[in-house]
């Protein structure tokens, strides 16, 4: 699954994304973004060319939006293995905070489910009669509890997350989510795309202990970006990138078992999709 990296040892993978070390560097990690592509909750069998590179791209990308905050990048990249040099990312190695920091501007996905169950998402209470896609007020922070590899992460209040990682530090995190969030909003916006929500991850600064923006930073992958067009029509939540893949999923798999190979068509959509996607953002 993991390819063999001359000078780096294998770390850990996720299910799209694979983590190595540098032989005799305990301060660097490389992050490397692969083409497979998940779908409810599973790996496809079928890769899509020059997604890692694209996801990896995008994260770059806004991280220069953002040259006023901390980001994990590391200053010199030059050690990173020709092989992998588009799609992966060299990254000094924090200690991470133990919260996703999603941030909402739309109530879909988990978030609408919290809410019609309890009225709120992660404590943030909501007006009544909101229905699933419908934009929220203002964005709000939904922090989650990482859960371990394979289960969903678990949504919890500001309180717990103060718990976590302390008052001062939970309150940096919400602040610099929001801030992050409500600027990327407005770009995606002028490019006719709807950025619904995202998860962020943050590490602390190793001198400061300020918060440090780390990992994938508002790819398709960890934000939900919707076709601003199709939303005003009436077609919510339908994801930008991956729609083509869950459809024909939908269709073709009864969702027991492995998933089925794509037809290297459905495979080639997707793949221009996500091109379309960072082509409008970066046009
Ligand atoms: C880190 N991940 C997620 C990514 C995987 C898992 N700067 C950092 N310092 C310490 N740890 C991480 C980061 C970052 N970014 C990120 N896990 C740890 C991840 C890719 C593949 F298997």
């Amino acid at each position: 699954m993991s390819a063999d990296l001359p000078g780096f040892r294998h770390v850990a993978s996720g299910k799209v994304r694979d983590l190595y070390a540098p032989d005799g560097r305990d301060d660097l990690l490389l992050l490397v973004a692969s083409d497979r592509v998940s779908a409810f909750d599973a790996v496809l069998p079928t890769p899509i060319p020059g997604k890692g590179a694209l996801l990896t791209a995008l994260t770059r990308w806004w991280f220069d939006r953002f040259p006023e905050v901390a980001n994990d990048l590391a200053p010199d990249e030059s050690i990173v293995p020709e092989a992998v040099r588009d799609r992966s990312m060299l990254v000094r190695r924090l200690r991470m905070h133990p919260v996703e920091c999603v941030v909402r501007g739309v109530v879909t996905g988990s978030g609408y489910q919290e809410y019609r169950e309890r009225g709120s998402i992660s404590g943030v209470a909501l007006p009544a009669g909101l229905r699933d896609g419908d934009r929220l007020p203002e964005p709000i922070f939904t922090p989650a509890f990482k859960a371990e590899q394979g289960d969903h992460d678990e949504n919890i209040s500001f309180d717990r997350t103060v718990e976590l990682v302390g008052g001062e530090t939970a309150e940096a995190l919400r602040s610099a989510s929001l801030a992050v969030f409500a600027r990327a909003t407005g770009i995606a916006d002028q490019r006719g795309l709807l950025l619904a929500d995202t998860k962020f991850e943050f590490g602390a600064d190793p001198v400061t202990g300020g918060p440090v923006l780390a990992d994938e930073v508002l790819t398709s992958d960890s934000s939900r970006y919707w076709d601003a067009e199709a939303y005003a029509e009436g077609r919510r939540g339908v994801s930008f990138d991956k729609q083509i893949v869950r459809d024909w999923l939908k269709a073709n798999w009864d969702m027991s078992g492995d998933p089925p190979a794509l037809p290297p068509e459905v495979a080639d959509r997707t793949a221009a999709r996500y091109r379309e996607l960072i082509d409008r953002l970066t046009a």
